[in-house]
């Protein structure tokens, strides 16, 4: 039971700033001492450096705000959480904005035959420069995972795809763009969308996607962005859609996953302190991270 935790200060994916306050957030709530308390050994490895862009330059290319800095951000992640990798450890990684994820997958997967993936989201994350509607590289790094997108970032670490479309679920989706639900079809990805969340209760939503991946990965990293849940309970985040899943059924979903005891690696994104209220997102944040890592009522 080694754990390394990562911060990653990244509020270069989207427009709304603060963000990059998240990784102290979500330790300031606590979650160190709350993993130790699972007698985790807790290694803090602190944040990585995020570089800042000149204001003065063109930073949008290709529809993509930002690339040279989240490529750079991302590629000194992709191998902080190698090096965690290798060691033996459980890489737990804080966002920052979801472009992160570009990052985490490239350190984590080459150490994986087939990698498996939930996306725990509002959004599909599957843009591309062609398909973004904004530009925003966060709404990009589940399609920049499965090759598709500009070379800086699919090439992060010298190997594309870093994860195959079969081995993904993503859980919690309500605003996906056209773009998206091209490739959703086109690929065939198994997604749960809040639709089906209401329609089959959370419990058989986490046991399917459980025994889906089950079988077909060696190891399966857990992408949790806040704004999965409902903004009511988790309202600091840069992009709130209503409707959201609520704090019982992620806690339940994080109980399911403990208990299936096979998520390998795993990342908390879009916390943004200055849009909360008074830390409640982080809290959540850690409370979930309490649930996956094995807390139990009794
Ligand atoms: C939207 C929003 N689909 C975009 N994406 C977000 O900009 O690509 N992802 N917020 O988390
Ligand atoms: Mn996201
Ligand atoms: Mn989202
Ligand atoms: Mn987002």
């Amino acid at each position: 039971k080694n754990l390394s935790i990562i911060g990653a200060p990244m509020d270069l994916g989207q427009l709304r700033r603060g963000v990059d306050m998240g990784p102290s957030a979500i330790r300031y709530a606590g979650v160190i001492e709350r993993l130790e308390q699972l007698k985790y050994d807790v290694d803090d490895l602190g944040d990585i450096q995020i570089p800042r862009p000149n204001r003065k330059e063109v930073q949008i290319e290709d529809n993509l705000r930002n690339l040279k800095e989240v490529a750079e951000g991302n590629a000194q992640l992709a191998n902080s959480v190698d090096e965690v990798v290798e060691s033996g450890r459980f890489p737990l990684i804080f966002g920052g904005d979801h472009s992160i994820a570009i990052g985490t997958l490239a350190g984590v997967s080459k150490h994986y035959e087939n990698l498996g993936v939930i996306w725990y989201d509002a959004h599909g994350d599957l843009n591309t420069g062609d398909t973004s509607p904004s530009g925003n590289i966060h709404g990009m790094p589940l399609a920049v995972s499965l090759g598709i997108g500009h070379d800086r970032l699919t090439g992060i670490k010298d190997y594309t795809p870093k994860i195959k479309p079969e081995n993904i679920v993503i859980i919690g989706a309500r605003s996906l763009d056209d773009g998206e639900k091209e490739l959703i079809k086109e690929k065939g990805i198994k997604v749960y969308t809040m639709h089906e969340i209401d329609r089959m209760g959370m419990t058989k939503v986490i046991q399917e996607s459980v025994d889906y991946l089950k079988d077909r990965t060696d190891g399966v990293h857990l992408s949790l962005d806040l704004d999965g849940l409902d903004p009511h309970d988790a309202p600091g985040v840069g992009t709130p859609v209503m409707g959201g899943i609520s704090y019982r059924e992620s806690h339940l979903a994080m109980e399911m996953f403990a208990e299936a005891n096979f998520i390998t690696s795993a990342e908390f994104v879009e916390v943004n302190p200055i849009l909360d209220e008074k830390n409640t997102t982080a809290s959540v944040a850690v409370g979930l991270m309490g649930s996956l890592f094995g807390e139990k009522l009794k």
